[in-house]
């Protein structure tokens, strides 16, 4: 640990509170970096669990993962604050991005085990996870759908004159579909405070990259729209959250929408049913020294930002933390069938 470091501030970094709303967020600092490291070994530990939990045949619905992913997620999300009214429209391999935000892990195991605790009652489909409480909106589909709806939101921020985000993540295959260009060209007309983060995993399902788009980066799209586009490393926590910061800063000032192209790798099948055997495994051996948190741990020992027993001490609160939401779930009753006919339509 560096030497100006107290024993106090050493407790600190090892309890990482959940609680990153309504600060003064000007860029990251250092200490962010344990926050940004227990975000995303929290996501991690909690998709494994989920893994488990599917085997036994516990999880009503299939599993998809954001293994590998988990810098482009909670990195992306770490800028933004509900508390000030921004808005999560996240895809399914984005709960680091759903942790971030301060939706809890109850809340997932809740969800993915259809218990009644949570948001969706257990009524609605197991990937459908949303939780207003956070402004997180839960997505409609895997492809672009979600896009024009969250420019929307977006939209109605500027209206009602906040200074409110709503940011939205599609993939590499999603940005192939019409929604994408009619959504960001919409946001980029209105100067609409919005962020769409691409996250480029190589593959849509089983499709390669070079079978989907022939331009270099889809990042180069922003040209087309007039605005700003990034093309970065997705596996680099911090260069993710500092892109983000700055798409953040430029629509809070009111100059419409970016686009961030983040490079990654989806390192499990498009869901747990999938073998992800069309990978082929050099690439998935090549990724592996990728790891985004094999990654960044490595960076907060070398700079004394952690030690080793601050990293032990925030695996024993995940672990902690993941158990007691898993039991908390299995131990919750189911939906009430009476409910089934509640919620359908507005009242
Ligand atoms: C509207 C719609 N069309 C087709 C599908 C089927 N589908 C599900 S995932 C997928 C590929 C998605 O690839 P990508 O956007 O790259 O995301 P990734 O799974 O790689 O994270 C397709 C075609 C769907 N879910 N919704």
């Amino acid at each position: 640990m560096p030497k100006n470091r107290t024993e106090t501030e050493v407790a600190e970094v090892a309890r990482y509170p959940h609680n990153i709303t309504n600060r003064k967020y000007e860029g990251l600092t250092e200490a962010d970096y344990p926050k940004l490291l227990y975000y995303m070994k929290l996501t991690r530990a909690s998709e494994n669990r989920i893994v488990k939990l599917y085997r036994q045949g516990k999880v009503v619905g299939g599993v998809y993962l954001g293994t590998g992913m988990e810098a482009t997620s909670v990195g992306s999300a770490y800028p933004l604050d509900h508390s000030k009214g921004d808005a999560l429209f996240p895809l399914i391999r984005d709960l680091g991005a759903m942790f971030t935000f301060g939706m809890s892990p109850r809340t997932y195991f809740c969800q993915y085990l259809n218990k009644a605790c949570s948001p969706t009652k257990g009524k609605d489909g197991n990937i459908h996870l949303t939780d207003p409480e956070h402004n997180i909106v839960g997505m409609i589909s895997h492809l672009s759908a979600m896009i024009p709806p969250a420019v929307g939101w977006a939209w109605a921020l500027k209206m009602r004159g906040t200074k409110g985000i709503a940011i939205n993540y599609i993939g590499n295959g999603g940005a192939q579909v019409g929604d994408f260009h009619e959504g960001l060209n919409f946001a980029a007309v209105i100067k609409a405070p919005f962020i769409l983060m691409l996250e480029n995993n190589q593959y849509a399902y089983s499709t390669p990259n070079e079978k989907q788009y022939a331009c270099k980066n889809l990042s180069d799209r922003a040209l087309g729209y007039g605005i700003p586009g990034y093309h970065i490393d997705g596996n680099n926590v911090l260069e993710v959250a500092e892109t983000v910061h700055k798409a953040v800063q430029h629509a809070r000032a009111g100059n419409g929408p970016s686009l961030i192209e983040a490079v990654t790798m989806r390192m499990r099948g498009h869901s747990e049913h999938d073998d992800h055997k069309y990978v082929p495994k050099e690439l998935l051996d090549e990724w592996s020294h990728r790891d985004p948190i094999e990654r960044f741990t490595a960076f907060l020992l070398e700079k004394g930002t952690v030690d080793e027993g601050a990293l032990q001490k925030m695996e024993q609160r995940i672990n902690g933390e993941v158990e007691e939401a898993m039991t908390f779930a299995e131990n919750a009753p189911g939906p009430d069938p009476a409910w089934a006919s509640q919620d359908v339509y507005a009242p």
